[in-house]
Formats: structure tokens, C-alpha cells, sequence
């Protein structure tokens, strides 16, 4: 029989070994684990259990909520604020952050997430998943400016896919770890010891209907891709978008690729769609700990001192030798 490492296993291991966690740390994505798994089981339900469509409400973004997003946020939040590892929390579904309620023990973390990413998949049945990434609260009260650090001061970053199979994948920056849950048992265990991203790829992954409105450079990387062998990259490219980052992100994580939501001329005033500390940041740790590379076209995604909550970017992450050349052609025009 395959002897596997439950999650909960790997992580005493990390508290011990040479990433010495701190309990609280633990005990955070011990959490946030165990609520991914109460929104499968609701996710898996669709419309058995009345989680399909739209809230009739929007977030602070103007974007429309659908139920499983109002309920993947509440579990999230439910599940974090009387464990005493939490400082406050911030979500792409709420407006500001919300503290830990003074009944409960305050600890020295932040955690922020995407409850559900890609909720446009929900009632088409492909898949979605939750984004989350953990900063150190620096003291003092915890306000919407606390959680504006870099992130490269993440101390931990990780999604959980709800697919064909739901995975969490996680790094605590020493790698990046896969675990896959097991319903009949409720565990998670680990199936993926040291994720990598390949340095090259003839994948890349973007919204091609958007095309006319994008910037030279990344117009560039993609005319040279879809000219296939006959063109300068001398051979053929493949092409995949499932609409939800995490899903896209997992993929490039398994078997390599380039990820672009780049900025555009939509609405030129916005640098991208995607969002800085729930999206960008922690895939981008991850990526990079995956051997990966994150940038924003010109610069370290993880460099960029945020200066909202809401934060957005433009986002080319995954296979370092095609990112380092979408880098090098928006350099080449600056
Ligand atoms: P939602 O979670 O609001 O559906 O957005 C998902 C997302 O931010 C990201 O996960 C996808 O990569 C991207 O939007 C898809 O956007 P397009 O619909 O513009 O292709």
C-alpha cells in the first residue's frame, strides 16, 4: 500500500524542519483547508442544493455576485475567526477588511482571499476554486492599510481547485506542495511533493477576443506564437483558457505554459483586471517557488508596493524563458 503524507503530517514537519513554521501558521492553513472542503461539498452539490446563480448583488468591484461566491466567502470567514491565528481578514467580496471579533483571541496573521475564483464557470460545471495568501500583521490596529504590503512579505500562499478532483496546492516558500482531497476519508493528502513549472512551453493561455484591444508588445509575443514552426518561435503553439486563473494557473503549474491577463485598451485607466493581493500576488509566489516567473510586463508582480486593498494588475506569469521575453518585448518599448 502507497504510504501518504496527510496534510496535517507535512505540516508538523514544517513546523520541525527547515521551514519552521509557526503554530499559528499551521493552524491558519489547517483552517482554510478544512472550510475549501465545506465549499466543495457545496460546490459538488449545484443545483441540489440551490448554490447556482446569480446573489442579485455586487461586490465593491460592481462585479455581480453568484450565490456560491457570498457563501464560499462566509465559510472562509467563519471558519478563521475564532482560532485565535488571525489578525483580520480581507476578501475580493467585501468591501474592506473585517477584524477578528473582540470574543475571540486576536494572533499575528492576515489572511486575504478570492472566495471563489472564476464564478462565471459555476453553472456551466467547469471548474473554479479559492486563492489565498497569508502576510504577518506588523501591530498596532488592524485597518485596510495593514494589509498593504508587498508580496514578497508573504509567508504563505496557496488555491484549492474544485474540479474533477479538488486539490490544494500550497507553499510556505520552501517549494510548492500538492494535496488532493480524499471525500470518503475527508483528507487531504499529499500527491505532488515539489511542483515545477518547465522553463519553456508551446502553450500559452490568454483571452483572444480581447486581441484588438491589447498593447504591441503582448500582440507581438502572440502573432510570433500563432505563426507556429513557419514563424521566428520555429515551432507550433497550443492554446488554452478556461476563465477561472486558478484552473489556468493549476494547469501551467502541472505541465508548464504562460498565463496573460495583460492590461488593455478597455478601459486604459485600469493597469489589468486581475487583482493585486488576491490573485496576482499569491500565484505569483507560487509560480516563482515552482521555478516560475511573475512580472507585470515590466516589473516583479511581488515588487509592487500596493496602494489599495482592491488593487489591480496586469499579470504574465508561468514559464520563466516566455516570460522573460513578454518582459523583454514591453521593456524594449518603454
Ligand atoms: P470571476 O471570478 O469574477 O469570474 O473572474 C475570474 C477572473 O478574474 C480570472 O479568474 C479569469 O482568468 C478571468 O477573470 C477571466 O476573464 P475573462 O472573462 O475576461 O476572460
Amino acid at each position: 500500500m502507497t504510504k501518504r503524507i496527510s496534510l496535517t503530517q507535512y505540516l508538523i514537519e514544517q513546523q520541525r524542519g527547515e521551514a519552521q513554521i509557526p503554530s499559528q501558521l499551521r493552524l491558519l492553513i489547517e483552517v482554510v483547508a478544512r472550510a475549501c472542503k465545506r465549499i466543495a461539498i457545496n460546490v459538488s452539490k449545484g443545483a441540489l442544493g440551490e448554490v447556482l446563480g446569480s446573489a442579485g448583488s455586487e461586490n465593491v468591484q460592481g462585479e455581480v455576485q453568484k450565490k456560491l461566491d457570498i457563501i464560499a466567502n462566509e465559510v472562509l470567514i467563519e471558519a478563521n475567526e475564532w482560532g485565535g491565528h488571525l489578525a483580520g481578514m480581507a476578501s475580493e467580496e467585501m468591501d474592506d477588511m473585517v477584524g477578528v471579533p473582540n470574543r475571540y483571541p486576536q494572533g499575528e496573521y492576515l489572511l486575504l482571499f478570492d472566495p471563489l475564483d472564476g464564478s462565471s464557470n459555476i453553472d456551466i460545471n467547469v471548474s473554479i476554486g479559492t486563492i489565498f495568501s497569508v502576510l504577518k500583521h506588523k501591530g498596532g490596529d488592524v485597518t485596510n492599510e495593514s494589509f498593504l504590503q508587498p508580496g514578497t512579505a508573504q509567508v504563505c500562499a496557496g488555491y484549492c481547485v474544485y474540479g474533477p478532483q479538488t486539490t490544494l496546492v500550497l507553499t510556505v516558500g520552501k517549494g510548492v506542495v500538492m494535496f488532493t482531497l480524499d471525500r470518503e476519508m475527508g483528507a487531504w493528502w499529499m500527491t505532488e511533493d515539489n511542483m515545477r513549472i518547465p522553463e519553456d512551453t508551446k502553450e500559452f493561455s490568454i483571452n483572444m477576443s480581447n486581441m484588438r484591444h491589447w498593447a504591441p508588445p503582448v500582440k507581438r509575443y502572440i502573432d510570433e506564437c500563432l505563426a507556429g514552426k513557419e514563424g521566428p518561435r520555429g515551432k507550433d503553439f497550443n492554446m488554452r483558457w478556461v476563465a477561472a486563473m486558478v484552473a489556468d494557473v493549476h494547469r501551467i503549474l502541472t505541465r508548464g505554459g504562460i498565463f496573460m491577463y495583460p492590461w488593455d485598451k478597455r478601459e486604459p485607466g485600469k493597469p489589468g483586471k486581475l487583482r493585486l493581493m488576491y490573485e496576482a500576488n499569491p500565484m505569483s509566489f507560487l509560480v516563482e517557488q515552482a521555478g516560475g516567473m511573475a512580472t507585470n510586463g515590466l516589473q516583479r508582480i511581488m515588487e509592487i508596493q500596493p496602494t489599495q486593498l482592491h488593487e489591480r494588475v496586469a499579470v504574465v506569469l508561468g514559464s520563466k524563458s516566455e516570460v522573460e521575453r513578454v518582459t523583454a518585448y514591453h521593456r524594449e518599448v518603454q
